[in-house]
């Protein structure tokens, strides 16, 4: 037994768990009218509810115990005051750095960071704003009309999500381009569809040694230089966003052209900054600073309202109890916006990446479940796709509903019928419906007895399936900045409770060491004598050596 999983404050959780077994939400509800007023929070903009949890006030009571006795205030503090809290790469994680406001005063190792935070910021929204106005052109003095942004990971996901999710902030003249996959149709797609003399390319990589991203990087410039071959022109069209000076420059960017972040900055915690560069051109300066200031507020809320009233704590909390106790192996994420349907892909990295991990900070294997599945589709096409599974399948599936009450383009009563279809999957996800109920329902559409027992038990749904609505105006640049900060928070929160490192990503390694052997054996023709039967087999049929069945 671990120290966690010994604790009294886990024990007690385990008991209150099994005496909260016969209960349904149902009864809550029914016992408690203020109930859903008591167990809905706001912050920065945003309103959640959090009552259709299996969850009483003894809940959150004891799972705030947990959060006392594994010290998230503590980490918390310890983060935002820019302690080597990643512990395993011995780093600080600031990415909340990037968008405190200008006044902040943070000093690590004598150094004012945000001095140089906003130096950068200045020089990348200045940069922005001449690509937008045509100060800054292409090499034939044409305006830049696209923006390929090529990176991976976490030098991708955030960018292309919130670029997304803004499009109507974007101006329309300028079109962004996202290239992340080492697949040469991803580049070859995008390269059709633009011109190179109005082509500004933003190769993104904080470490600028990235596989994927410098093969894509080098076979955009060789385009490029194929059709504009003055070498002097590739300072134009092409910027760099990175913490590798001299990598940069060995690649043939011009300095000038660089923006740097830190690294303290993990690469999935990084569009707040240089790699929003692509966002801040296409949205424009003062929004990009509105982005910030959104995620800024939530980040205010996090480190100073009290645990019980801190929504990404809670929201975190209420995420172990459904993994720890309740069983949950899987988490839905479900936005009513379309704006938003990168936003469970962005998702999956930040939660999957930080939480799915098997050994604690100092290395032990874990004796309890971590991260759980993260999974979302925009609403309603999910609905008619997986949510099968959520309603009636054998697995609890935790859900979150993100719905905008007003929309970015109101059209006859579409959003009328979309907040319709969220707020409907909420409830019958909680109510679920009975035996009784099904037999009634069926009877009442006049079938014969012997029918209705045959289909009854089809159409029940157990319900008692937690779920989370949280409700925005609309999806505004500091909404959606205080919307992602909630959740960087409540991976946070619940890397600390399960008392792993959030912050690394050994997990990636292992891959991408046995593809370099792999790929020189590809190349040759001949598979090394290091691998298994099956590995050898595909590398032979993958180097058309063995061409049976292909
Ligand atoms: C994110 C990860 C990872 C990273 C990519 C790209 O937290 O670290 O997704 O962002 O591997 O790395 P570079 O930006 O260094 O190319």
């Amino acid at each position: 037994m671990s120290e966690l999983t010994g604790s009294p404050a886990w024990t007690a959780l385990s008991a209150h768990a099994a005496a909260l077994a016969g209960t349904s939400m149902r009864d809550l509800f029914a016992a408690d009218p203020g109930r859903a007023e008591r167990m809905t929070f706001r912050a920065a903009g945003l309103v959640a509810d959090l009552s259709k949890h299996k969850a009483t006030g003894e809940t959150l009571v004891r799972l705030l115990d947990l959060a006392h006795v594994t010290d998230v205030a503590g980490w918390r503090d310890r983060m935002f005051a820019g302690q080597k809290v990643n512990g395993t790469e011995r780093r600080a994680v600031l990415h909340t750095a990037l968008r405190a406001p200008p006044g902040t005063k943070l000093y690590i190792g004598g150094e004012d960071l945000m001095a140089e935070v906003h130096g950068v910021l200045d020089r990348m929204l200045d940069f922005a704003a001449r690509v937008r106005s045509g100060a800054h052109v292409g090499a034939t003095g044409r305006r830049i009309t696209d923006v390929v942004n090529i990176g991976i990971g976490g030098s991708d996901l955030g960018p292309v999500m919130v670029s997304e999710a803004l499009t109507p902030w974007r101006d329309p003249a300028i079109r962004p381009h996202f290239v992340s996959n080492v697949d040469g149709t991803h580049l070859s797609e995008v390269l059709r569809r633009v011109d190179p003399e109005t082509t500004l390319f933003l190769i993104a990589s904080k470490t600028f040694t990235t596989q994927e991203t410098l093969a894509n990087a080098r076979s955009a410039r060789d385009w490029f230089a194929a059709r504009i071959p003055d070498p002097a022109a590739v300072a134009s069209h092409f910027a760099a966003l990175s913490t590798n000076r001299e990598a940069v420059i060995a690649f043939g960017i011009d300095p000038a052209n660089m923006f740097g972040f830190w690294d303290w900055v993990g690469g999935r915690y990084s569009v707040w900054s240089a790699i929003g560069l692509p966002v801040a051109i296409t949205i424009g300066p003062e929004n990009f600073r509105a982005f910030l200031a959104g995620a800024n507020a939530m980040d205010r809320h996090f480190r100073t309202a009290p645990l019980h009233e801190n929504l990404p704590v809670l929201m975190a909390l209420l995420g172990v109890w459904a993994v720890n106790f309740l069983g949950a192996r899987a988490h839905a994420v479900l936005p009513y916006d379309q704006s938003l349907s990168r936003f469970p892909a962005y998702l999956q990295q930040l939660d999957m990446e930080s939480n799915g991990k098997g050994v604690d900070r100092d290395g032990n294997p874990v004796d309890y479940a971590t991260g759980p599945v993260l999974f979302g589709e925009p609403g309603t096409n999910g609905q008619h796709a997986f949510y099968q599974l959520i309603h009636q399948g054998t697995h609890l599936i935790p859900c979150d509903f993100l719905a905008p009450v007003e929309t970015q383009n109101p059209l006859g009563d579409h959003h009328r019928l979309l907040l319709s279809n969220v707020l409907a999957q909420a409830e019958a996800l909680m109510r679920g419906r009975t035996r009784a109920e099904a037999e009634a329902e069926l009877r009442a559409e006049g079938l014969k007895e012997a029918e209705v027992a045959r289909l009854a038990p089809h159409k029940v749904f157990p319900g008692d399936r937690p779920s989370t609505t949280i409700l925005f105006r609309r999806l505004d640049p500091a909404t959606l900045g205080a919307l992602i900060a909630l959740y960087e928070h409540k991976v946070f929160v619940q890397g600390i409770v399960w008392r792993i490192n959030s912050f690394d990503q050994w997990g990636v390694e292992l891959g991408k060491q046995l593809a370099r052997p792999i790929l020189a054996e590809l190349a040759s023709g001949i598979s090394g004598s290091t691998h298994d039967a099956s590995t050898a087999a595909l590398i032979r049929k993958a180097a058309r050596q063995d061409t049976d069945g292909l």
